[in-house]
């Protein structure tokens, strides 16, 4: 079995990216390719075998591939973005899965983006926030049931996706921000909190045993390395600007 990363360079129109709840920063393309390679190589020297499909001209979020699938073991569910302007990323991301996974499609009304899904086990943590909606997470639930997922919805407050109000830093510990999601919701699970200055601090992205996690947070940073967490930094500064961050740079999988 290989560990597979499936990324996609970064678009020459990033900046004129979705914002939400940012307000809008000139990002340097150039060194945002450099920071998404050095994203790569970490992925590389984890283990994974990384699959890179070219840059998308025409959709400047392209390179946030975590939103347009969610990759299970035995199935890969291809979303509909909550933002138009991301739909027609799905169409390649179905063809990169094509050759792993069995594929499924969330279809209207639903919205679904993969940064709202959350997997520990076999349970769906699955954000309710502005990009996906219930009818999307019901179409998730009823793919997933038989392959024995379980999907919880969790509200979400303030921020753009689950995924970045708390991410999964260890095989049962969590990092969270409790002003974006209750951390009650997450039963049986341990958590980190961020440090309250670093509000955006949440996402980070296990791989194996290793967090891979921005440089952009040291105080969370330190908080993860006292709580005997394996991290391994990069930076990803010019990719937050477009409110993205290490999740979502990615679709990870066993092939
Ligand atoms: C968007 O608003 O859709 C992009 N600018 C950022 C998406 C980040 N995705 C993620 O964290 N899963």
């Amino acid at each position: 079995m290989m560990q597979i990363a499936i990324t996609r360079q970064v678009s020459p129109s990033i900046n004129q990216c979705e914002l939400t709840y940012l307000t809008r920063d000139a990002i340097d393309l150039p060194l945002a390719k450099q920071q998404h390679r050095q994203y790569e190589d970490c992925l590389e020297k984890l283990g994974c075998e990384v699959h890179t499909l070219p840059s998308e001209e025409n959709l400047p979020d392209s390179v946030f591939v975590e939103d347009a699938a969610i990759v299970l073991g035995e199935v890969g569910i291809i979303t509909r973005p909550g933002a138009e302007s991301r739909r027609p990323e799905v169409v390649s991301i179905a063809g990169a899965l094509l050759p792993f996974r069995e594929i499924f499609y969330i279809k209207p009304p639903g919205t679904l983006d993969g940064g709202d899904v959350l997997q520990i086990g076999k349970t769906l943590y699955v954000g309710n926030s502005g990009r996906s909606n219930n009818a999307g997470i019901a179409q998730l639930a009823e793919l997933v049931m038989p392959f024995g997922y379980n999907v919880v919805g969790v509200d979400v407050y303030g921020c753009l996706h689950l995924k970045s109000a708390v991410t999964q830093v260890a095989h049962d510990v969590l990092l969270l921000n409790r002003a974006w999601v209750n951390p009650d919701v997450f039963l049986g699970l341990d958590y980190i909190d961020v440090h309250p200055v670093e509000p955006h601090a949440a996402n980070a992205l296990l791989v194996d045993q290793t967090t891979v996690y921005s440089t952009t947070y040291p105080l969370t940073h330190d908080r993860l390395e006292k709580k005997g967490i394996h991290v391994v930094a990069v930076d990803v500064s010019e990719l937050i600007k477009a409110e993205g961050a290490v999740t979502c740079c990615s679709l990870i999988f066993l092939a």
